[in-house]
């Protein structure tokens, strides 16, 4: 069994269709769990729209840490990414983003493989990571890094926060 956490984030055309869309094709992954959805300001690249991002856990018996990243790339293709090699933090219709993932025993998975670096390099750094995975796992560590409701103490995520703004009426929970 490994488990992942993915960060999805959506900030342009129709963004909640674009994060609806993603968790439809990663439910059959076995997602263990549906964050909230938050709108948020984006960060890295002041200029363009605000973001909606939220976290989802996965779950699968076979599946390698590459095996996320090209399920998540998948998601992407489906939600029409353009990737815009000038523009590193720039908008985009849907990004899927593996924050970290663990191995069968629940040892985390450590890599520094630039194509999938393990944890993602700033995770600890992002408040529109770090509340939304908080809020479906008040327990959740990122490896490395310590408590996650510890990192949304630190400062600069702690003054993103106020930025971060919940969307009850917009849930990526299946309406079956
Ligand atoms: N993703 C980025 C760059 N900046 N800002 C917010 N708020 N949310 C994101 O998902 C995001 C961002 C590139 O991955
Ligand atoms: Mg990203
Ligand atoms: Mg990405």
């Amino acid at each position: 069994m490994t488990r992942a956490v993915l960060s999805l984030g959506s900030n342009l055309g129709d963004r909640l269709a674009h994060l609806r869309a993603a968790v439809e094709l990663l439910r059959a992954d076995a997602i263990v769990e549906v964050s909230g959805v938050y709108e948020t300001p984006p960060w890295g690249d002041t200029e363009q729209p605000s973001y909606l991002n939220a976290v989802v856990i996965v779950e699968d018996g076979a599946a390698t840490a590459r095996d996320w990243l090209t399920r998540a790339r998948a998601c992407e293709a489906a939600g029409g990414r353009v990737r815009d090699p000038e523009r590193r933090f720039g908008p985009r219709t849907l990004d899927v983003d593996v924050i970290a993932v663990w191995a069968d025993g629940g040892e985390p998975v450590v890599d520094d493989d630039p194509e999938l670096t393990l944890p993602h390099p700033r995770a600890h750094l992002r408040a529109f990571v770090l509340l939304p995975w908080h809020d479906v796992r008040p327990d959740a560590e990122l490896p490395g890094h310590g408590p996650v409701g510890a990192l949304l103490d630190t400062p600069g995520v702690a003054a993103d926060l106020a930025g971060v703004t919940p969307r009850p009426e917009w849930s990526l929970e299946s309406m079956e």
